[in-house]
């Protein structure tokens, strides 16, 4: 018997075009989150506050009075603050998308479960292509668009975002809500400058490394070795957008601003031992938590 499969992906995307994972990299990040090795339960316990499942961090002032109340609701709160404080994120991801209307088509980029583009189809009443590698994860959030009655408008398909198959000229708007460190920025920001109407706006949340203080440093190794990715420079996101016609309009350092959610999360029973790194990074100044919306031109 032949094996000249063996070590093919056989798994086409839903339009049957060529094989969403192209590189053994891919196919490692596609296996990460098809079995989320490192215990998935915080993103889990969060996301059953509300049934928005979210794969992205915090940004805001905690109530810290959530540590000091009685013992034995203490955790229920943490995870109820982490929520909040997660879901604020994504607010604020979409406050920056621009005029959005029932009629726009939009993208998010890595799609994870879901979080992000349900709060942006209930904000905008919009259309929603969520793409990610992960079959599961497609999976899990076409489930939640069931349930919600909104698969008119919001759907996930299983897609590499570096090459969705998607129309020239079909998005208004795109996101991509800390996935960029898995993927070649300037691959990237091709097919979003592809996808994009003329005036269509693109908002990265994202962890880079920061120029100023020189190389990579052990914290944020540390994260890389963790989740399995690359984080970028941060003088990379600008080469990579204005090489393909992405002019930014707004630039916000959030690092200050998720600080607290990563001090809380430490008190959490389902901290993971990321914290410590992303605490001593982002202090010590080698890491920052960045904003850019851009617009294609
Ligand atoms: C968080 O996902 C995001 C990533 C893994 C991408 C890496 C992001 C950086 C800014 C470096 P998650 O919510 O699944 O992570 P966790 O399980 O730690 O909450
Ligand atoms: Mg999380």
């Amino acid at each position: 018997m032949t094996m000249l499969h063996q070590d093919a992906n056989p798994a086409p995307d839903a339009d049957g075009a060529n094989p969403v994972l192209r590189t053994d990299f891919q196919k490692s990040v596609a296996a990460y989150w098809n079995n989320n090795p490192n215990d998935d339960r915080v993103n889990t316990k969060l996301g059953e506050v509300d049934g928005l499942f979210h794969h992205h961090y915090g940004v805001g002032e905690p109530d810290w009075s959530v540590i000091e109340g009685p013992e034995d609701t203490r955790q229920e709160r943490l995870v109820k603050e982490l929520h909040r404080l997660e879901t604020a994120q994504a607010d604020m991801l979409l406050d920056h998308l621009g005029d959005i209307g029932p009629g726009d088509r939009l993208m998010d980029g890595g799609s994870g479960r879901g979080g992000t583009s349900f709060m942006a189809n209930q904000r905008f009443g919009c259309h929603v292509d969520g793409v990610t590698i992960s079959e599961y994860q497609a999976g899990f959030a076409n489930d939640q668009a069931r349930e919600r009655g909104v698969t008119d408008k919001v759907n996930f398909h299983f897609k590499n975002m570096l090459d969705t198959g998607f129309d020239a000229g079909s998005m208004r708007a795109i996101w991509t809500n800390e996935t960029t460190m898995y993927v070649d920025l300037f691959e990237l920001f091709a097919e979003f400058s592809r996808l994009l109407q003329p005036g269509g706006r693109y908002v990265v949340i994202t962890g880079c490394s920061n120029d100023v203080t020189g190389g990579r440093s052990a914290s944020v190794s540390w994260i890389d070795a963790h989740y399995g990715c690359n984080i970028h420079p941060r003088s990379e996101y600008f080469k990579a957008l204005a090489a393909n016609n992405l002019v930014p309009i707004t630039v916000t350092d959030l690092t200050p601003a998720t600080i607290p959610y990563w001090e809380l999360r430490t008190h959490s029973e389902l901290a993971t031992g990321v914290e410590k790194p992303f605490l001593t990074s982002y202090k010590e100044g080698s890491f920052q938590y960045l904003m850019i919306a851009a617009d294609k031109v």
